[in-house]
């Protein structure tokens, strides 16, 4: 039985990793730092009683900020993969707390590394590294001939996020280089999934979106609506990270799925999803999408009952509008993944499409939105 490590286990890829290791028959432990309520949601249908005899997945209260518990936990554990997933990951809060985002996403790599060194597991012990497509900055004269950004592309990070990850990306490959390690960074680009933090804008927009038909939210405010992103699934990319560390020679992969879309676009689909047609109008900061259209059949089939007053009420309602303030002090205006590699070398073939990725985060949403006790009133504090 292999033993692996994660730290983010209470994060959105966190939880998937968590799932399939446990399927592929790991020892999974994780860490988790403590904070005043417990935010094991994302893992709380993994719970096994920790007395029963076949325990097969451990928590260990720790922190990416404290060596001397990185240490301890990794001697304890003696993992044979680490897969180091904790960070601030939020681009735009990276800019409100840039100290400690270096600290946890930066040094924090360190930590890991430097760890296993210490502890002689260098051997041993697998490195896997998240890092990131924020790393490439988004300058169009970086991408590569056929207009995608690869392993061999230059990096020019545009926030505080990103120049923490870049030095996590060259630490893992300075102690492969230095100490002979398997230590791998995958550098992936966004991926989201029904478990994805309600405050990164594909989440908040399927939330918005149920929300809004449902008639529990009025409006939903974003920023910039042009931004390109290369979106696929959480559920998908975990699959890469497993298969990034299985591989006989460590080297680095882009995950991605070569497919570019604005936030606008992405918030046409999710509406679509539930049959309402939105018509964008005006420019930058006075842009607005207003109800055209509602498909009733798909309204009623999705939405379900008191369809008729809601389409009613919805058409010609603004239901999306811009707030200046989820705009970035820098912007990374354009991410497209180049997959080749992931694909030929590790054999990596995504299940999910950007319409299936849609479907799948709209229906969660539609049935956490419908229950009773959902309060949206927090999404506009941050985002
Ligand atoms: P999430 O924000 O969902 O999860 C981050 C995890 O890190 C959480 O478990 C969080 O704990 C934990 N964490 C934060 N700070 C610390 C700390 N000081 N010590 C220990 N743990 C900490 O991120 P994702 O799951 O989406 O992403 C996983 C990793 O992949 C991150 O490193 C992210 O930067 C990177 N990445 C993500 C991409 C994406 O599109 N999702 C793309 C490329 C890279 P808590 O629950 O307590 O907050
Ligand atoms: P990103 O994800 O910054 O790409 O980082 P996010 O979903 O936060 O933003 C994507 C794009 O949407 C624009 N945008 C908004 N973003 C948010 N959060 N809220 C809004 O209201 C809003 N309106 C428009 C942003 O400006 C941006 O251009 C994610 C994180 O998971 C990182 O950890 C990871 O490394 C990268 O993806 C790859």
């Amino acid at each position: 039985m292999k033993t692996a490590l994660i730290t983010g286990i209470t994060g959105q890829d966190g939880s998937y990793l968590a799932e399939l290791l446990l399927e592929k028959g790991y020892m999974v432990h994780g860490i988790k730092r403590r904070s005043s309520s417990f935010n094991t949601q994302r893992i709380d249908h993994l719970y096994i009683d920790q007395h029963e005899s076949h325990v097969n997945f451990k928590l260990h209260y720790g922190d990416l900020t404290d060596s001397t518990n990185i240490i301890r936990i990794i001697q304890e554990v003696q993992p044979d993969e680490i897969y180091n997933l904790g960070a601030m990951s939020h681009v735009k809060v990276s800019f409100d707390s840039p100290e400690y985002v270096a600290n946890v996403d930066g040094i924090g790599t360190l930590r890991i590394l430097e760890a296993v060194r210490i502890l002689g597991l260098e051997k041993k012990t697998r490195i896997y590294q998240a890092s990131t497509s924020e790393l490439y900055g988004g300058l169009e004269e970086n991408k590569n001939e056929q207009g995608f950004y690869d392993e061999n592309s230059p990096f020019y990070p545009r926030s505080p996020y990103g120049v923490a990850k870049i030095y996590g990306f060259w630490i893992t490959k300075n102690y492969r280089e230095a100490y002979n390690m398997y230590a791998c960074n995958g550098v992936l680009f966004n991926h989201e999934s029904p478990r994805r933090g309600e405050t990164f804008v594909t989440r908040k927009i399927t939330m918005a979106t149920a929300a809004i038909v449902l008639g529990k939210q009025e409006r939903l405010y974003l920023g910039n609506l042009n931004a390109l992103r290369d979106w696929g699934h959480a559920k998908d990319y975990v699959e890469a990270m497993w298969r990034i560390l299985q591989q006989d020679v460590a080297e680095d992969y882009v995950i991605a799925t070569g497919v570019t879309t604005s936030v606008r676009d992405f918030v046409r689909l999710a509406f679509a999803e539930v049959g309402v047609t939105l018509r964008f109008e005006g420019e930058a900061e006075s842009e607005q999408a207003i109800v055209e259209r509602v498909d009733k059949e798909l309204f009623v089939q999705k939405v379900g009952d008191n369809a008729e007053q809601r389409i009613s009420e919805l058409i010609g309602k603004t239901v999306v509008c811009i707030d200046p303030k989820y705009y970035r002090p820098t912007e990374v205006d354009l991410l497209i993944g180049d997959p080749t590699k992931s694909k030929t070398k590790l054999g990596w073939v995504p299940e999910y499409d950007l319409a299936g990725l849609v479907k799948d985060m709209v229906s969660s949403d539609l049935k956490i939105v419908k229950k009773e006790s959902y309060n949206s009133q927090w999404e506009h504090i941050v985002g």
